[in-house]
């Protein structure tokens, strides 16, 4: 697409980073203990194996800490020969080929809005670090006063620069469509959709321009470490498992839950908004994930019904639906955000089999992703409609609650406490089955039953 300039100063940049391989490991418990031990730049994980950017400074760390003559090493094997190749075929294009730059992201978006001024709408929904403004489109029939509010997203890692695509994608599916097709009529018709195509536009411009494996936004703020994590700033049992507390991290969780202006510019959203659905694309892995992404302790008390849409957009896409916990634990990312503050049925899907998939990939991509998204426009709208809060529904929320209290235990005893107090309502067999709805791991359930009988005679002892 349209003409970037890339300095000779980038260029060398970029030759720099260029030779290092990503290499592909088997998903074992003792390789998860290495990567993690390691912090390894890890680029993508399914269930079968996990993917690392294997730099000198990552193979100096698998010498130092003895890991280099070990069956882990042994196992690797090389993926791509350079993690940067995948970019720099694109970089040498003046405009990155089929990908958009943030330039042709916003010429598009303000096209739309002129040539669909009934259906579609460019709004500002925030400010970056750098100071530009994170742009978004409102798609829907404004002269429809009863619309079903959705949100999705792109970008919230700079890489992962497919991200973007399947949004404007989707964009230009339903307003082109939209005289011509029964089904793309009638989702505008009955929805508000609101899609920022890259959330994280200071990142996604210098992974662009020179930088191509930067993942964080741009955040200069932060003792002398650039960048924050935008997948692991977000308000719920934020820091508490899966993201660093050094600057210098890629997965530095900030210096304070929401400090960010992209974070910041999605509440904001919602709070303007009210939505009831959300998705968030990355890369890559071909996976649909939601809820819960900080434990993989218990399953979310509306999994069904997550799994349900997340199955039905998997199949749609070729990709495996699961909880993201079960994938790896990580706290502050999206999905947990919106569900657990505000009751979204949000989604994150991993697009692809690498951050930037070749340019003859794209439109397939491109495609199943904007059919994924029909359904779901179609089948989320009122996700939680037959949700019906009896008692077997209470049980669960109390403990999804005990959960979250237990996990915080060490500096948060009131909640504990609290969260006892209310589990202590129900009966024995009433929590013994709600566990087991909620595929609550063995140690946890024993736990839980410990802490609740001593709770109990604790009551007796002072009543
Ligand atoms: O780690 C992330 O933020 C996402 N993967 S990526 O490779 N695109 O960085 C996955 C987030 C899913 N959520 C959790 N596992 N909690
Ligand atoms: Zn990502």
């Amino acid at each position: 697409m349209r003409k970037l300039a890339i300095s000779a100063i980038i260029l060398l940049n970029t030759a720099c980073v260029m030779a290092a391989p990503i290499m592909r490991v088997p998903n074992t418990a003792s390789s998860r203990v290495i990567v993690n031990q390691l912090n390894l730049d890890y680029t993508s994980r399914t269930p079968e194996y996990i993917e690392f950017v294997y730099d000198e400074e990552a193979k100096q760390r698998l010498i130092d800490l003895g890991h280099e003559n070990t069956s882990f090493f042994k196992k690797t094997t090389i993926t791509n020969k350079n993690a940067d190749e995948q970019f720099s075929e694109l970089m040498r294009k003046d405009d990155l080929g089929i990908y958009h730059t943030y330039e042709e992201i916003v010429t598009e978006l303000n096209d739309y809005a002129s040539t669909y001024p009934g259906l579609a709408k460019v709004i500002q929904v925030g400010t970056t670090f750098e100071g530009r403004n994170i742009i978004g489109i409102e798609i829907g029939n404004q002269s429809n006063q009863d619309r079903v509010p959705f949100l999705v997203m792109g970008t919230h890692h700079a890489r992962e620069w497919i991200a973007s695509e399947v949004p404007m994608a989707s964009v230009k599916d339903l307003l082109e469509s939209y005289e011509s097709d029964a089904q793309a009529k009638k989702i505008v018709d009955s929805s508000t959709i609101v899609y920022v195509p890259m959330l994280n536009i200071d990142g996604g411009i210098y992974s662009r321009n020179g930088s191509p494996m930067w993942r964080k936004n741009r955040n200069a703020n932060n003792k002398g470490g650039v960048g924050v994590d935008n997948n692991r700033n977000y308000e719920y049992k934020w820091g508490v498992t899966g993201a660093s507390s050094s600057p210098w991290s890629d997965t530095y969780k900030g210096e304070e839950p929401m400090s960010e202006n992209e974070n910041q510019a999605v509440e904001s959203l919602y709070q303007k908004y009210k939505f009831k659905s959300s998705i968030s694309f990355h890369s890559y892995s071909e996976l649909v994930l939601w809820p819960w992404g900080y434990t993989s302790s218990i399953q979310c008390k509306d999994n069904e019904i997550f799994k349900k849409i997340g199955t039905g957009m998997g199949e749609i896409m070729g990709y495996r639906p699961m909880q993201s916990a079960d994938l790896y634990p990580a706290a502050g990312d999206s999905d947990d955000y919106l569900y657990a503050k505000h009751g979204v049925l949000a989604y994150t899907i991993e697009l692809g089999r690498r951050f930037v998939p070749s340019e003859s990939k794209v439109p397939e991509i491109n495609s199943k992703g904007s059919k994924a998204l029909r359904y779901f426009f179609e089948n989320a709208r009122n996700p939680f409609e037959k949700v019906v809060e009896n008692k077997e529904y209470k049980v669960l929320k109390s403990l999804e609650y005990t959960v979250y209290a237990l996990e915080r235990a060490e500096y948060d005893t009131q909640t504990l406490q609290d969260a006892y107090q209310k589990l202590a309502t129900f009966t024995k067999q009433e929590i013994q089955t709600g566990m087991n709805t909620l595929k609550m791991k063995h140690r946890v359930k024993k736990h839980i039953e410990a802490d609740l009988s001593t709770f109990e005679r604790f009551k007796k002892h002072n009543q």
